[in-house]
């Protein structure tokens, strides 16, 4: 990578700080460098932080609180659409850093950005949204309705596959709540996290928005550990492994804190006798080796009608041919490399695991050698034909790993969808009325998100973004997700001469 101009518009060195309070940087000891899974180059070192930076993090945050909820919410969101306009200006340059940092395709890492911007966007709408209910009394002379008040620290701590996204889609909602938010990245991907940290801080100090109220700590997974036991810290946000999210449960829960759980999926597209095959093929294909297979929505299974089975299969082979693999921030390129070698072991392993369990590959995988593919972290996506109960295709390897298999009736294929114990997200592609509407009742997809003639993955920011069982059941994003980021309060006022007391007790004397 020659071109590092990107690098010097976002205000990257080559050795950052990584722990911020807003818009001032606190210079730490400890140090973790930033390779591109790309070329396996260094692209810069990123300081994080030791307990004593995280305890003044924290402080900051606490005394900015109560500053920054004072502030009424339609200011708030007018900061945050100062945030969407700063984005929109380094779009460019910041989608360039999440591609060459993180591996997706330059366009995945331009859309990325979009997110951000959008979600402020959103945000900046929601500012003069945040409405509660009012409710009839059943007392006389009286009032009742409802509020939502911000409930103080967030805790937004992100996985490496949306290193920008997924903090703006909690971090702007909690801001324009009133909560001040600090953010834990991925340990991957710090410099995405720094470039996001200086771009949102100058918005703050243009603004004259006290330390604290948007901060930034870098550093490993102890780093989330120590927030989720933290008892100042009244609501987790978190993103990633089901495994990760059940330790950051049980700490916050230990606490009886708040917690917005959003990880792993094993997501299915169920393509009937009634699809229509080149929809089925796009959607399968992008759901599949999109990211390199690295998005909490990939799909890991497509569930295929016997009638069409062999078909379709053919149709998916030939266009596997075609996916074109190497350096994302190159034009025409489908799919970049996987975050990490120990990504790549991890892909291995699960082919293995195929091979143990009585599978067919269909398109064989395998790590990719030679010019280009230096980095040692490209491999190729792989079709494997599976009976739906193997114990491998349970799991979700996060790689572009594909299983089919096949059904006779719509009952038994959303049996195989819902038979995961994860439940993010589900697409059905059919032209038939009753399928569909079957696949998107109480007896159908049991998955936060459900599709139908859609994949699996891009989910569109305003709605609310999450899954159940495994996956965690928080939303973020769009809809009325924001409530999460707040406290409900309801009040009742008296403006009568009398008490009338609730279960009709009454006093004599
Ligand atoms: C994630 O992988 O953590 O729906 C989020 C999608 C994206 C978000 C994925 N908009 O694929």
């Amino acid at each position: 990578m020659n071109n590092i101009d990107f690098l010097k518009v976002l205000g990257l060195e080559d050795l950052n700080p990584g722990v911020s309070t807003g818009n001032d940087w606190i210079l730490t000891a400890n140090e973790i460098e930033s390779i591109s899974p790309v070329d396996g180059k260094r692209i810069g070192t990123v300081r994080i932080a030791s307990p004593e930076d995280y305890e003044s993090v924290i402080k900051t945050a606490e005394e900015a609180f109560p500053e920054w909820r004072k502030l009424p919410a339609p200011k708030r969101g007018d900061i945050i659409r100062q945030m969407a306009d700063a984005f929109r200006k380094y779009k460019q340059e910041l989608g360039t850093l999440i591609s060459y940092e993180m591996g997706k395709s330059l366009q995945e890492g331009l859309g990325e950005v979009q997110e951000v911007i959008d979600v402020c966007d959103f945000a900046s709408g929601l500012s003069r949204q945040i409405y509660g209910l009012t409710m009839h009394s059943e007392r006389p002379d009286h009032r009742m309705y409802e509020q939502y008040h911000p409930l103080g620290i967030v805790g937004v701590i992100t996985a490496f596959n949306f290193p920008a996204a997924v903090w703006a889609w909690n971090t702007m909602l909690a801001l324009v709540c009133g909560d001040v938010a600090v953010w834990k990245p991925s340990h991957k991907v710090l410099l995405t996290a720094v470039a996001c940290q200086k771009i949102a801080g100058r918005v703050l100090k243009e603004n004259n928005v006290p330390e604290g109220v948007c901060s930034l700590i870098c550093g490993a997974n102890e780093l989330g550990e120590t927030m989720a036991k933290d008892k100042r810290i009244p609501l987790i946000s978190a993103t990633g492994s089901t495994a990760m999210g059940r330790k950051v449960a049980v700490a916050v829960g230990e606490r009886l804190g708040k917690t917005l759980l959003e990880l792993g999926g094993n997501n299915a597209i169920i393509i009937t006798e009634n699809a229509d095959l080149t929809i089925a093929l796009h959607a399968s294909v992008f759901g599949a080796i999109g990211t390199a297979g690295q998005r909490c929505t990939t799909t890991r299974r497509l569930i295929i009608h016997s009638s069409i089975f062999e078909e379709f299969k053919i149709k998916l082979l030939n266009a596997y041919k075609q996916v074109k693999i190497g350096n994302p921030l190159l034009e025409g390129i489908h799919m970049g490399p996987l975050i990490d070698q120990s990504a790549v072991q991890h892909y291995l392993n699960a082919l293995d695991d195929c091979k143990e369990q009585g599978a067919q590959f269909t398109v064989e995988g395998g790590v990719l050698e030679g010019t280009g593919y230096e980095s040692g972290c490209y491999v190729k996506p792989c079709i494997v034909e599976v009976k739906p109960d193997f114990p491998i295709v349970q799991k979700e390897t996060f790689a572009p790993l594909l299983y089919i298999m096949e059904y006779d009736t719509l009952a038994e294929a959303i049996g195989i969808q819902n038979g995961v114990s994860q439940g993010l997200s589900s697409g059905i592609i059919s032209l038939n009325l009753r399928e569909t509407e079957l696949f998107l009742s109480s007896a159908g997809s049991d998955c936060g998100i459900a599709n139908v003639n859609i994949g699996t993955s891009g989910a569109e920011i305003g709605g609310a973004f999450g899954g159940e069982k495994d996956s965690g059941g928080g939303r973020e994003s769009g809809s009325d997700s924001w409530k999460a980021y707040m406290r409900r309060q309801t009040n009742t006022i008296n403006y009568g001469t009398g008490l009338p007391l609730a279960q009709g007790i009454k006093f004599d004397f």
